[in-house]
């Protein structure tokens, strides 16, 4: 059978006062042209109207709410890791005083979304176990009740992410992409609630060694259309689902960067897109900064590249950093709010 030439459609993201441009995920970058990538040769450029309605459809329809949160500009989801070892911010917060003064610097500053996580997935970490992972995140979720923005567990277990949303949480963020847990797909649609899924090559004791792809940025999508047909059928609503390419999970620098140069591609999945790059160890190569706290202006850098492509959340250590960079892109004409319509 011949291969469909409109499977990986890459938007190419022009000047929103473009004639003729498209909102991409109904949000505020635009296109008008799309990159036609394939497994058998070169990308072929083709205007977007060339599209089949149902392809152009799933590129800019707007994307719902995620628990509540509108999705009109790029949001900012503030880590906070609980949990001795975490690559950046290990330690840190493992006593609940810190762990809530710095959940709520975070919102103060200007976060959406608070993620917060009992267990480290840096390449080489090992499991934590249930009862361990809960005592570490239920109690804390459960003293940020009055916080007005969402907050989401980043958990690959089901008896997690059912004790958090318990306490309070109002999302699910998996990195193993519904893979690590049998019963997280199941758990996600009875608790009802939204969910991230993400892209990762193997387990974070393993993932690192020696990850291989055909075509990383194509393999990446397919596996991504895999996982959330999966939680369509376990009963996950379409609109309940993010997805994210899982930027360092099983992948080499090369990949990363091949991923990041064909992000916008993945918007044709049809959901809300998250990205998390910040202070991970490409960014400290590149930009010369071994400590994960000095890879700050890196990590500004892409959420902003990534923002402009319409990516919708942003995961970060730097909230108020971010948060700047983002009103001062604004300030000067970036197109957040997709106030310049051309159609
Ligand atoms: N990255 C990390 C953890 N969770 N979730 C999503 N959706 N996307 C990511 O890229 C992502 C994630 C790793 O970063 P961090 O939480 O800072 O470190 P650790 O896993 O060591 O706790």
């Amino acid at each position: 059978m011949a291969a469909d030439p409109f499977r990986y459609p890459r938007p190419l993201i022009c000047d929103p006062a473009t004639p003729g441009a498209w909102p991409l995920a109904g949000g505020w970058a635009r296109f008008a042209h799309v990159a036609l990538l394939s497994r058998q040769g070169a990308p072929r450029v083709v205007p977007a109207s060339d599209l089949p309605e149902e392809v152009l459809t799933r590129l800019t329809a707007p994307r719902a709410p995620l628990a509540g949160l509108p999705l009109d500009r790029p949001r900012i989801m503030g880590i906070l890791n609980l949990t001795p070892d975490s690559f950046s911010d290990g330690g840190k917060f493992l006593a609940p005083e810190a762990a809530l003064a710095h959940a709520r610097a975070m919102a103060e500053a200007g976060a959406d979304i608070l993620d917060l996580g009992g267990e480290s997935t840096r390449p080489g970490a090992a499991t934590v176990p249930v009862d361990e992972e809960i005592a570490r995140t239920a109690p804390v979720i459960g003293a940020l009740a009055d916080l007005a923005v969402p907050v989401s567990i980043d958990t690959r277990k089901a008896a997690v992410a059912r004790a958090a949303i318990r306490a309070g949480a109002k999302i699910v963020n998996d990195v193993s992409g519904l893979a690590h847990d049998p019963a997280m797909a199941d758990e996600i649609a009875a608790l009802g609630v939204p969910a991230v899924l993400m892209h990762s090559q193997g387990d974070p004791a393993t993932m690192h060694f020696d990850p291989r792809y055909d075509d990383v940025v194509l393999d990446v999508y397919d596996a991504l259309e895999g996982i959330l047909a999966r939680a369509g059928a376990a009963g996950v609503p379409r609109e309940h689902l993010v997805a994210d390419i899982g930027i360092g999970f099983g992948k080499t620098q090369a990949h990363n960067l091949a991923l990041l140069r064909d992000l916008p591609l993945f918007h044709a999945l049809g959901v809300p897109l998250l990205l998390g790059v910040s202070r991970k160890r490409f960014i400290g190569v590149i930009g010369h900064a071994q400590e994960p706290a000095d890879r700050m202006p890196g990590s500004v850098a892409l959420a902003l590249r990534a923002a402009a492509e319409g990516v919708h959340i942003l995961r970060v250590h730097d909230v108020a950093e971010t948060a700047q960079a983002f009103a001062l892109w604004q300030a000067a004409g970036g197109p957040i709010h997709g106030d310049r319509e051309t159609r």
